[in-house]
Formats: structure tokens, sequence, C-alpha cells
């Protein structure tokens, strides 16, 4: 059975909610922060970064919350949560997915802490640039492949409700808004915060 190394109040809502989509059963293994469960031998022999989530599927060890959801969408396709390989939806799949850990993160990370980069040398270019390709995209909607929810809106809707609406780390906007209450009227979402709130 699969198995989610997981802690509350922490990124590892993603892989709750990613889970919770699939409807797979796995066992939940708290794995604490707040008591330094992440830098005990067992569980960095499963994430050496000795950080939450991280997903053990029979053997197979894997963590980072993005890589975390292709993996599972991929390999459990019935939930439907990424386009097939010859779909023409694929690659704009890919590039959501990616966005979320190279361009969502950093910029929530930017916003809070004002760090200045010059936008020319941060990979992510600005936080406001960010902000705006992210509601541009979400512009029609529902979801950042219009009518196709996805893996790559669990990896973005995620971060966003982190930084937004947990946080309070970066300000809304009506697309974020909008975007934000469908993720959280979702069943799936809605199991996961339960969850979550341990
Ligand atoms: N890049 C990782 C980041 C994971 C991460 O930052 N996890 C935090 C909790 S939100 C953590 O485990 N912190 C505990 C520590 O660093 O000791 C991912 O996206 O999964």
């Amino acid at each position: 059975m699969l198995k989610l190394y997981w802690s509350p109040r922490s990124r590892s809502f993603t892989t709750l909610w990613l889970l919770e989509e699939t409807e797979q059963p796995y066992e939940r293994v708290l794995t604490d922060i707040s008591t330094g469960a992440q830098k005990s031998p067992e569980f960095l022999a499963v994430n050496p970064m000795g950080k939450v989530p991280a997903l053990k599927d029979g053997d197979v060890a894997i963590a980072e919350s993005a890589a975390i959801c292709a993996y599972v969408a991929d390999r459990y396709s019935d939930a439907k949560l990424a386009p097939a390989l010859d779909d023409a939806k694929r690659g704009k799949y890919l590039q959501w997915l990616f966005f979320a850990p190279s361009c969502i993160e950093p910029a929530i990370l930017q916003a809070y802490t004002k760090l200045e980069i010059p936008p020319m040398s941060a990979a992510w270019g600005s936080t406001a640039q960010v902000f705006d390709v992210l509601e541009q995209a979400l512009d029609k909607g529902p979801w950042l492949l219009g009518d196709t929810f996805s893996a790559a809106d669990i990896a973005i809707g995620s971060g966003m409700n982190f930084a937004i609406r947990l946080f309070k780390m970066v300000p809304s906007r009506p697309a974020l808004d909008r975007y934000l209450d469908a993720c959280a009227a979702r069943p799936a979402f809605q199991r996961a915060e339960k969850i979550a709130a341990g």
C-alpha cells in the first residue's frame, strides 16, 4: 500500500489532497516536524533532505511535492489527474506542474521576505510577473487547463492556498480568489483539510 509521510500545517497538504483525489487506499505516517521526526534515521532513509512530504510506493521512495504529483497522476491514471502522453494538453500540464516549485514557490518566498533580486537573474522573474501570468492563465478557468482539472491544479492550488488563505503571505486577486474557491469546493480538498487539521 502507498505510504505518505506527512506533518500537519505543512506542504504535505498538496499530497494529502492528491491522494484523496485518487481514492487509492494509503497509509499516513505522521512525521511531525515540530518534534524533529523528519530528521530520524528512518525518515532520512526515505528522504535524505529531512523534509515532508515523502511517499513510498512499495520500494519506490519519492520526495518533492510536485514530483509526487507527477508520479501519482501517471501511476494511478484512473483518477484522470494527468492528460495522456499523446493528449494535446500534456505540454501545458507539465508546464504548470513545474511552474509550482520553480516559479510559484520562490515568488511566494520573495513576497514574504521582500528579498530584492533583479528579474533578469531570478529564474521566476519577479513575484508580480509570476502572479500576473497565473492570473491570465486562470482568466477562462475554472482550471489551469480550462475544463480539465489536473495534478497541476493540486500543486499550484495548494501552494496559493497556503500563501494567500492560510498564512496570508501574499495578497489575493479576483481570479485567484475564484480559483481557490473552486479548489476548496472539491470534496477531496475538504477531506485533506480535515486530515491536515489533525
Ligand atoms: N521542496 C519540498 C519542500 C518541503 C518542505 O519544505 N517541507 C517542510 C514543511 S512545509 C519541512 O519538512 N520542514 C522541516 C525541516 O526542514 O526540518 C517539497 O515541495 O516537497
